[in-house]
């Protein structure tokens, strides 16, 4: 995340010391219309909006207050737990999984990823190079097999080999959305058949770079699914990231993770002090 902060106060601030278009500004930083509407309605409230100094302290206050940090740590149960990742193609799930996986390896789990991608043979071979790269153990379906069943046989698979973390990547026959949700909402499903509280885990990849539009993808995939995260990837790039704090807002989903380059090493845990600095340009 770049600083943007300063520029749209700059861009906001009219010449001659009238207020700030707070509005727009925070519209224009992708905090959401609910989000937005609420802290413009909070800095009126107490008389902040010709107060730019404050004014920034307080919405600086409110995001800390809105993005308390989620942990996660994965459980030494007697079955694996099991992360699905669910979202739009190109948002960076097989790349995330990979991530996931060096991650929690690098913590000494067992790590399993599962390809249920059957459709496209190029994503199994990219999962499958990420798995051998990552020493993780990798199970994936026959051309055209039901995506759903690969997660429910990958899920046997990690039981059997005593696996602690079974990470699902997921991805759609079609690409649209509705097909993208409806086979993750069977795999959620298949997957409760092997063990109920599986999926322990259901996190959205979102591209960050796509503003706002992650709000409605989280909403989306949140009715169809239920999430329990959201992982905001390509944060190195020009993205603001204020659809992190409008998706909490709105939707209570945390976010967990950012990704924030094409490596495995590239994956951070969610860290709200750190992101309100870098939102702000400190
Ligand atoms: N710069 C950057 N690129 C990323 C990040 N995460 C994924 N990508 C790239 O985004 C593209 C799509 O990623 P992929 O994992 O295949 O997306 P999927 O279709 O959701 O599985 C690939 O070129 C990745 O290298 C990130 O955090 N930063
Ligand atoms: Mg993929």
């Amino acid at each position: 995340m770049k600083s943007f902060w300063r520029k749209l106060v700059e861009r906001f601030t009219p010449a001659g010391g009238e207020k700030v278009d707070w509005e727009a500004l925070l519209l224009e930083a992708d905090l959401g219309l609910a989000l937005t509407d609420r802290l413009n309605r909070l800095l009126e409230d107490e008389g902040l909006q010709r107060k730019p100094r404050e004014a920034e302290e307080r919405i600086r206050e409110e995001l800390r207050r809105i993005l308390a940090a989620e942990e996660f740590e994965v459980a030494s149960a007697e079955r694996p737990e099991v992360i699905l990742l669910v979202g739009v193609n190109g948002g960076g799930k097989t790349t995330t999984a990979a991530k996931l996986a060096f991650r929690y390896g690098q913590e000494g789990k067992r790590v399993m990823l599962a390809a249920a991608d059957t459709f496209r043979a190029a994503a199994v071979e990219q999962l499958e190079t990420w798995a051998r790269r990552t020493g993780s153990l990798f199970v994936a379906g026959s051309p055209g097999a039901d995506p759903a069943s690969v997660a429910y046989r990958a899920h046997a698979q990690a039981e059997e080999e005593k696996a602690h973390l079974l990470i699902v990547d997921t991805a759609g026959r079609l690409a649209t959305k509705s097909n993208l949700m409806l086979e993750a909402g069977k795999i959620r499903r298949t997957l409760a058949k092997r063990d109920p509280d599986a999926p322990h885990r259901v996190w959205l990849v979102v591209d960050g770079t796509v503003g706002t539009n992650a709000l409605s993808q989280a909403t989306e995939f949140h009715r169809a699914v239920g999430l329990s995260g959201l992982i905001v990837t390509k944060l190195d790039g020009s993205a603001k990231g204020g659809m992190i704090a409008a998706v909490k807002e709105e939707l209570g989903i945390p976010t967990v993770f950012v990704g924030t380059g094409e490596k495995v090493e590239d994956l951070a845990p969610f860290d709200p002090d750190r992101y309100v600095s870098t939102f702000f340009g400190d």
